[in-house]
């Protein structure tokens, strides 16, 4: 029986183990249940009792050795894990912090307050409304006709349930409804005295059902109403090249009006728009707001006139910053959002 022999193997074994788990594989050849040491010391018994007494003693001493040896390597491989750990988990402390990066405003919003702003300095109130919206604001009283396609469910987004009257809800299809809805507050409200112009802005978002790359399910509007007794397309083509001129920071903007319908305004045009001798972009849709659009409102359409437009602010801001795909403005993507801060 050879103890140092024993020994020697069991510190080579040991040092090969690389890990934890191989270590308690080499733990268990030697004391497991048929485990080297295990089997010389059941060999005592065997023995007669001075064999026993010395041999026992000296397996004793080696058992003990062993057990230091693999004590010792179980310490190692864990300082090494520990170490490996420590290196690859580093923090180093002395880097600067990430901070708070100050936001931006969306340039859809952008373009929001640079409309509110210009027309404001020309005397356009701000409107606002309702984004869900009854059939009549949205619909009736614009003399939208009952059959009108932009009233199936294919267009507009029905919302449930109906209105305490049992009138369908829905999500407004545009900003014309705050024009209604301001313009009869307006009259009710001067009733009996003199009705001063009314002289509004109604930018906010709006809802259809269209989806692709050139229009979104909601999109954001910019619709203007000037009502009063003498106000005729000559105000609105002055009111409406004024304000691209100060939109897009140009005097050379060419606009020409072409016939169009709208069942609001009659008649109606389509404003387009040229950058110098550039090519005409379609920019709007306007036109005298319809007598019967004007009795709904609470006016009297022998007394006032007055004109309408509807603007997309998404498209005056591809426009104005010359992005191509409208998508853009609504999946969220910091490294586009944050050009324009
Ligand atoms: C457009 C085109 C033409 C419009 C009409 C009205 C109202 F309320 F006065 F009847 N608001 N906006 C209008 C007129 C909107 O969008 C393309």
């Amino acid at each position: 029986m050879n103890l140092d022999a024993l020994i020697l193997d069991a510190e080579t074994a040991f040092t090969r183990a690389l890990d934890a788990a191989a270590l308690e594989n080499e733990k268990a050849r030697f004391f497991g249940k048929t485990g080297l040491l295990t089997e010389l010391l059941k060999n005592l018994g065997k023995l007669d009792a001075v064999a026993r007494k010395q041999q026992g003693a000296e397996i004793n001493l080696a058992k003990t050795r062993i057990e230091a040896l693999l004590n010792q390597r179980r310490q190692a491989l864990a300082d090494a894990l520990l170490a490996t750990r420590l290196a690859s988990e580093a923090i180093d402390v002395t880097l600067p912090g990430r901070g708070i990066k100050p936001g931006s405003l969306h340039p859809i919003m952008r373009t929001w307050e640079r409309v509110e702003q210009i027309f404001g300095s020309i005397g356009f109130a701000l409107a606002q409304g309702p984004e869900i919206e009854d059939d009549w604001h949205n619909f009736t009283a614009l003399n939208s006709p009952e059959n009108h396609p932009a009233r199936s469910m294919q267009d507009t987004f029905y919302v449930e349930p109906l209105d305490p009257n049992g009138q369908p809800l829905l999500l407004r299809t545009h900003t014309s409804p705050v024009q209604v809805r301001y313009a009869r507050a307006h009259v009710a409200r001067y009733q009996g005295g003199v009705m001063p112009p009314i002289k509004i802005i109604a930018p906010g978002r709006t809802y259809r059902v269209d989806s692709d790359a050139t229009h979104s399910p909601m999109f954001h509007q910019l619709e203007g109403l000037w009502i009063d007794e003498q106000v005729s397309f000559a105000d609105l083509k002055g009111v409406y090249t004024d304000f691209l001129r100060k939109f897009f920071e140009r005097d050379d903007i060419a606009v020409r009006f072409r016939p169009s319908y709208f069942p609001f305004t009659e008649p109606s045009a389509e404003i387009d728009m040229a950058f110098g001798q550039g090519r005409w972009l379609e920019i709007s849709g306007a036109g005298q707001v319809h007598p019967k659009v004007l009795s709904n409102m609470g006016l009297d359409p022998e007394r006032y006139m007055g004109f309408a437009f509807g603007s997309g602010i998404d498209r005056l801001t591809m426009l104005r910053y010359g992005i191509e795909d409208l998508r853009l403005f609504y999946e969220g993507d910091v490294r586009f959002l944050t050009q324009f801060s």
